[in-house]
């Protein structure tokens, strides 16, 4: 799906800044059709943000069901004869919007973007109320899933996931025209041989019988390096400036619906022209070997929540440079295109996620005592949340296939991977996230009950993507028996063949908190804890990345065993670095062992 842009024959407006805002505790607004008037009873609420931190209201952060936004806003004059589109690039988990009294779209899945073609109910030059109902519940038919029961003080959430069920208008909502004829999809797969760069192109387009489609890729400069001529195509560029890692160079394809010298339609991609291979053990991005230094991160900050924030954005990929780290993974789920976009253009490598976390109900009834239905079953995760994972995966796909600094899916984190049933779960949807990215690698990221003999989602996976704990869950407080137990495992991992990400490591850190003797929760002890890491990830040639967890603190949902949110953040929740930022910056950006 194509992001709204400005352009000779296209105009979008943000509808950001203050909606109508009410929580709907009862679930009365469906029925009462509460769309079809202005919205009583409502409070202002920022979009996008997290609606939860934004009030100091325990019933509107704790809030389980719908809630309503609405906002008025004014078609502009100019748009008279061309398509118009309303577009929410996040509703998190799933929403219905109206457009004065019709319903236009309704979407699932919290993360990834939806639209509307809205021209036959809107008048250019006029007003006209756009509401949307946002459901923020979990259930076995949501990614991530979840459980809703009675409590005694309503409706209560469970999910098996750590980080805070934020919700809302996350991310920018768009009104955008385009012509009637449009470009409504475009497909970028580059190549590089020798000095020679290569990008096939597919355009796709609806209305334009008997228009002409052409194309022009030009350099940064903005000069023409080659064109083309129909929907598809390979476009050759000879001493090509590629796309790599620490240098997002990219070009511009310009594509346009042309009718003689009219230009109906046109659309500008960004284009990084770049591959991306697995070799053995080897992570090659342009044929040559790519280690991954980084974090998880997660979409969250203080009152926004995961609203997305320009200011946040340039501040995080500040600090991820100051620390020198070359990547990151959008754990866990795809992230605001925003960030994919700024990653591409500062040569930053994304690993992509789907919003697939909290899949094992055998590791959360161990660690909560509590019994629930074998994970992959009709009682559990079954077809229907298997087709909302799949759906969620061609939605990642769709959104993110053009975007250079992607390059490895992971199509869902620390699932049940030990059983029959969790093959059969994902056998398909990696086929299928092959079958619509044939270019980039697949993996998912296991965890620490997937040993590296019982783990049966492997054998479908391009690289292996591991998340360890040794000395926070396991061996607490001893290093000594952690590392050698690190090492002891990764070597049976590197058995398989297949290059090795550690996609989580980690220790809770209080800032401030210090002490002589590292003792968990001290500074002291999180950068010795990521020392022995990498004493361990150093021996294991196959190993070719590590990202640390978490870039910084992240908020959680109530729980013993989190203080104020997960502290497991080399920054604090406000970026503010801890003693272990200054160990990484030395790792990451000296000559290290790891630039092998
Ligand atoms: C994990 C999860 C991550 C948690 C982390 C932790 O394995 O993937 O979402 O936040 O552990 O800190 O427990």
């Amino acid at each position: 799906m194509l992001r709204p842009q400005d352009g000779p024959t296209r105009e979008r407006r943000r509808l950001d800044g203050l909606w109508r805002f009410r929580t709907d505790p009862t679930g009365e607004g469906r029925d009462a059709g509460w769309w079809r008037a202005p919205l009583a009873q409502s409070v202002e609420m920022p979009v996008p943000a997290s609606y939860n931190d934004v009030l100091v209201d325990a019933a509107v952060r704790d809030h389980v069901g719908d809630v309503w936004y609405q906002t008025t806003v004014r078609v502009p004059r100019g748009w008279a004869g061309q398509r118009v589109v309303l577009r929410f690039d996040a509703a998190t988990h799933r929403a219905v919007v109206w457009v004065g009294d019709e319903e236009v779209v309704r979407h699932e899945g919290g993360y990834t973007p939806f639209e509307a073609d809205v021209t036959a109910h809107v008048r250019p030059g006029e007003e006209v109320r756009v509401t949307a109902v946002v459901d923020n519940r979990l259930t076995w038919e949501s990614v991530p899933p979840g459980i809703v029961s009675d409590g005694p003080g309503g409706p209560r959430q469970d999910y098996f996931h750590d980080f805070f069920n934020y919700a809302g208008l996350h991310r920018p909502v768009w009104l955008y025209s385009t012509p009637a004829a449009h470009v409504s999809d475009v497909t970028v797969v580059t190549g590089l041989s020798g000095s020679t760069g290569t990008v096939d192109y597919r355009v796709e387009a609806e209305g334009a019988d008997g228009l002409e489609c052409r194309v022009v890729l030009s350099d940064a400069t903005g000069e023409e390096v080659a064109s083309g001529r129909g929907a598809t195509g390979t476009l050759e560029v000879p001493d090509v400036h590629p796309w790599r890692p620490g240098e997002g160079h990219l070009h511009d394809l310009r594509v346009e619906l042309v009718d003689g010298a009219d230009v109906v339609d046109a659309y500008v991609l960004p284009v990084g022209i770049r591959t991306v291979e697995v070799r053995g053990t080897e992570f090659l991005i342009n044929g040559e070997p790519f280690y991954f230094t980084g974090f998880g991160k997660h979409e969250d900050l203080p009152v926004r929540g995961k609203g997305h924030d320009d200011v946040h954005l340039v501040h995080d990929f500040a600090l991820l440079d100051w620390i020198g780290a070359n990547s990151f993974r959008t754990s866990h789920y795809p992230y605001a295109e925003e960030v994919l976009e700024y990653a591409d253009r500062h040569g930053i490598v994304v690993i992509d996620e789907t919003a697939a976390v909290g899949q094992n109900l055998g590791m959360i009834g161990g660690i909560t005592g509590r019994s629930y239905p074998p994970t992959f079953s009709a009682e559990a995760i079954g077809d229907a949340g298997r087709e909302v994972h799949a759906q969620a995966i061609r939605e990642l796909v769709a959104r993110d296939k053009n975007h250079p600094c992607v390059v490895l899916w992971s199509i869902a984190n620390e699932p049940e991977a030990h059983t029959d049933s969790a093959r059969a779960y994902f056998e398909p949807l990696f086929t299928l996230t092959r079958d619509l990215d044939p270019t980039r690698p697949v993996g998912y990221v296991n965890q620490i009950l997937a040993s590296a003999d019982g783990d049966q989602l492997s054998q479908f996976a391009d690289v292996l993507m591991v998340n360890r704990y040794y000395g926070w869950y396991t061996q607490t407080g001893d290093l000594a028996a952690a590392g050698p137990a690190l090492l002891a495992e990764l070597q049976a991992w590197a058995r398989h063949g297949k290059p090795i990400i550690v996609t989580e490591y980690g220790a809770d850190t209080v800032a401030g908190l210090h002490s002589a003797l590292p003792q968990p929760w001290s500074e002291e002890y999180q950068v010795e804890f990521l020392d022995t890491y990498h004493r361990a990830f150093d021996q294991v040639d196959a190993v070719i990345g590590e990202h640390v967890w978490n870039f910084a603190d992240f908020a959680t949902k109530a729980g013993i065993i989190r203080v104020d949110g997960n502290k497991k953040g080399v920054f604090t929740r406000d970026r503010r670095p801890k003693a272990a930022a200054s160990a990484l910056r030395r790792r990451w950006r000296g000559p290290g062992p790891w630039r092998r």
